[in-house]
């Protein structure tokens, strides 16, 4: 597949995703949101693809949704279109790993788009920030949530009603990104972890990621119950069986997905 707004590779398991809009600081508009649909759409289906990093260049990883797209909309054509919703949907329910690597602006519908990933490596010019505000708007990809349930109210509250951007020290600081990595060593870092994800069971990784998103959908209790089960059913998967094995006899597990 090529596609005009997004640079995508596939290689060791690991589908790397490159927002490519260099001219609008990689502006997500409907069409960068279409393609990443498609491309989710195809990863869902092949079984050699395991995980998938989202990046943007170097200055921005996205500076927002397209202001120059949006601007003249009417209510009637932002209900009507249901305006992002199908891509923003298609992440929220992809299974497998979603590793964000952001370097520079991270900002509005971008910072909201690092946050549906599953993890974010940032760089050490990373910048967050909801700065809707700024627009006389505010964030409409679940900005005022996640931000909330990752940074905490006061920072979020901060962020959101003046529009600061916190830089990538506060963001690790705060949750909001795994870890800080240095600028030129981004993609690798970010590719190294996709690869150790990748070669992983992938049964287990899937129940991993689905059991971590429950911790923020319910409750403690729920959630470890939850846990508890899944974790007796993965005794059903020869993984289990070869992922123990391999330990007991030191050597490297071969996962078969079953
Ligand atoms: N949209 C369109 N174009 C953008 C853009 C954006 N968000 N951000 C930057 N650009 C364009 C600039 O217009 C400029 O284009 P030309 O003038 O060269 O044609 C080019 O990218 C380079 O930008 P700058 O010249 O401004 O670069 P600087 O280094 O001086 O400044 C900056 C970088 C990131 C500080 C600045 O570009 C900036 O403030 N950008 C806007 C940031 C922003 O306000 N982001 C929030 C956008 S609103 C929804 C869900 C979500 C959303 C909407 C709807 N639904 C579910 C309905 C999300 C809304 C948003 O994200």
């Amino acid at each position: 597949m090529s596609f005009k707004t997004l640079i995508v590779e596939t290689s060791d398991g690991v589908t790397l995703v490159r927002l490519n809009r260099p001219e609008a600081l990689n502006a997500l508009n409907s069409e960068l949101l279409a393609e990443l649909g498609q491309v989710l759409d195809a990863a869902t289906i092949d079984a050699a693809v395991r995980c998938l990093v989202i990046t943007g260049s170097e200055k921005a990883f996205a500076a927002g949704a397209d202001i120059k797209e949006m601007s003249d909309k009417s209510y009637a054509e932002m209900f009507a279109a249901d305006y992002f919703t199908a891509a923003a949907r298609k992440l929220e329910q992809f299974r497998k790993p979603v590793i964000a690597a952001v370097s520079g602006f991270a900002l509005g519908g971008g910072c909201e788009l690092a946050m549906m990933c599953d993890f974010i490596i940032a760089s050490e010019t990373a910048k967050f920030g909801q700065p809707e505000i700024n627009l006389g708007v505010m964030p409409g990809l679940g900005g005022t949530q996640r931000l909330t349930r990752f940074v905490g109210k006061s920072k979020a509250m901060e962020m959101a009603l003046t529009g600061r951007m916190m830089d990538a020290a506060e963001a690790e600081r705060s949750g909001l990104v795994s870890r800080v990595v240095p600028t030129d060593k981004l993609i690798d870092e970010a590719l190294a972890a996709a690869r150790k994800i990748a070669g992983q069971s992938p049964l287990a990784v899937l129940m991993n990621k689905e059991l971590v998103q429950t911790a923020y959908e319910t409750t403690l209790t729920a959630g470890v119950a939850i846990e508890r089960r899944l974790f007796h059913s993965l005794f059903a998967f020869e993984d289990q069986k070869e992922g123990m094995a391999a330990f007991v006899e030191k050597r490297k597990p071969d996962f078969k997905g079953r």
